[in-house]
């Protein structure tokens, strides 16, 4: 009501006012996404699959594995996982499958309830390996669709698909004692399940960044330059403005 400072130019103050604002708005429009995407996972990556992805082999083999570039966290004992379901599983599906792919895709579409799936028992975890047992008895020829989900040694969580071609059917069963349990794929026979190294402690610790000025802390700053030079330009108009 009795604001007494309009007196020269009344409306260029307001109008300044805004502009100035606005150009701090945007400019930290510009900059929060930066600043809240700063800190990107690295976490590790998978390095090679057995069979090799795309490859091609004989028949499907008695084994599926994958060896990522660090070590994977262990699966929580079976009492202890969410629902009776693993967080690290390995399925695999041959070509009659036809929503194996929608699997990562597209999950909430896939409908494998009249796939066979090859995994025989739970997928064992050996440091940066995860190998899968398969039952591989009369498994045709064709593609073979490998769908995993393992947890990172940073607790993340990761799901992913490849596939590789088998050139015919596997042999029929043999009559092997194959399916006693035996560490199949670590020949070191004092890993058996001893004492549980706690290794389910949740390790919450785990720093949430990886520290290091990546190509999103040069955009923040040539942003921040850009915006600068707004506000400045901005500034020298309006004081051009006011001259008379
Ligand atoms: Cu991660």
């Amino acid at each position: 009501m009795s604001f007494v400072k309009h007196r020269d130019s009344p409306h260029s103050h307001p109008r300044a006012a805004r502009a100035l604002v606005a150009a701090l708005v945007a400019g930290a429009a510009l900059l929060a996404p930066f600043a809240v995407a700063a800190p990107a996972a690295a976490h590790s990556s998978l390095v090679s699959t057995t069979p090799e992805t795309d490859g091609t082999v004989a028949a499907l083999p008695a084994e599926v594995s994958l060896t990522f570039s660090d070590d994977l966290t262990e699966p929580l004992p079976e009492d202890q996982q969410a629902g009776g379901r693993s967080n690290t599983q390995v399925q695999v599906y041959d070509a009659s499958c036809e929503d194996a792919g929608l699997l990562i895709a597209d999950p909430g579409h896939a409908d494998t309830r009249d796939c066979t799936d090859y995994a025989s028992g739970n997928a064992v975890v050996d440091g940066p390996t995860v190998t899968q047992a398969l039952d591989n008895a009369n498994a045709p020829a064709g593609v073979y669709t490998v769908v995993w989900q393992v947890v990172y040694g940073d607790g993340h969580a990761d799901s992913q698909m490849f596939t590789f071609t088998a050139e015919s059917a596997a042999a029929t069963p043999s009559p092997e004692p194959t399916s006693t349990p035996d560490p199949t794929s670590s020949p070191a026979p004092s890993e058996v399940p001893s004492a549980p190294t706690e290794t389910d402690a949740p390790d919450a610790s785990a720093p949430p960044a990886d520290s290091g000025l990546g190509t999103p802390a040069i955009i923040a700053i040539v942003g921040g330059i850009v915006v600068l030079a707004l506000i400045a330009f901005i500034v020298t108009m309006i004081v051009r403005a006011r001259r008379p």
